[in-house]
């Protein structure tokens, strides 16, 4: 196996020492940082993905590989960023208005991160008006919104109607949470849904225009 194929496998298995050895020895190999994102470690993801929406692996496993991608991203990102490579999508991502809750958003945001995005992060409790500058002053290309309690899905809705109204043609608009389902979505005019961070991944992939 090359050291590329061994670094996939590492992520997979949330291996984090292993992760981020190998990571450190295919740069004094003289890979390239971005082959090592590229075929190393969102291929260890999309593996890590493709399971949770299986039901082969849950949160906690989800969680471990993960982590273990963003150790080995400590390493790569000055080196990226001195490069001058900037990942080619930026996604904002919260938790909606009245909501606190913040594994599932953290997920997402994590599996975005593995799958190559830029990933703003607003947090919880996020306001409608907070979404629509955050979108404009990021140029972002997804806005995704996280709602898990039933009182919290108007606050969902008034952020969509919002997006729209702020007139951003480059913006989609992506949901998900428990109590949310595809109906929701169509009904209150979002450009994707998601049941979970697997799926969050190829969803995403596909409302920037690059195949799942
Ligand atoms: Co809360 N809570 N909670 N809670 N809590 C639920 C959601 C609840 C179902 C529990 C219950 O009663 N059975 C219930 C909601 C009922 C309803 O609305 N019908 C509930 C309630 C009522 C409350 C409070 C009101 C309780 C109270 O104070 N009386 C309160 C509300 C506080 C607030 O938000 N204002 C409250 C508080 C809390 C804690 C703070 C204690 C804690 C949150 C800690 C935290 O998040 N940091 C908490 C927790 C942990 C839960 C449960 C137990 C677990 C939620 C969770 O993290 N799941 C939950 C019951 C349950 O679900 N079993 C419950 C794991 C997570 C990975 O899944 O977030 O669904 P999830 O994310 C999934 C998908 O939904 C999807 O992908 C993720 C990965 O697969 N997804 C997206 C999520 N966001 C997405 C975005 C996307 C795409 C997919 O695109 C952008």
């Amino acid at each position: 196996m090359s050291l590329l194929t061994d670094l996939t496998a590492a992520v997979a298995a949330g291996k984090r020492v292993d992760t981020v050895r190998l990571t450190q020895e295919l740069l004094t190999a003289g890979a390239r940082p971005q082959d090592i994102v590229e075929q190393g470690l969102v291929p260890g993801m999309a593996i890590v993905g493709g399971q949770f929406k299986r039901n082969e692996i849950f949160v906690p496993e989800m969680l471990v590989a993960a982590r273990a991608m963003k150790e080995a991203l400590k390493l790569l990102e000055p080196l990226l960023a001195s490069a001058g490579i900037k990942p080619k999508y930026t996604v904002i991502i919260g938790t909606v208005q009245g909501d606190l809750h913040d594994i599932g958003k953290n997920l997402i945001s994590m599996m975005w991160r593995g799958a190559g995005f830029a990933v703003v992060d607003l947090g919880t409790n996020v306001s409608p008006e907070r979404y629509v500058t955050a979108a404009q002053e990021h140029k972002a290309h997804i806005v995704g919104l996280s709602a898990l309690l039933t009182t919290t899905m108007p606050a969902m809705k008034e952020t969509v109607r919002l997006l729209k109204a702020a007139g951003l043609p480059n913006t989609k608009i992506m949901i998900g949470g428990a109590p949310i389902t595809q109906a929701f979505a169509d009904d209150i005019g979002a450009d994707g849904y998601a049941a979970d961070a697997g799926t969050a991944v190829d969803i995403a992939r596909k409302l920037v225009g690059e195949a799942a």
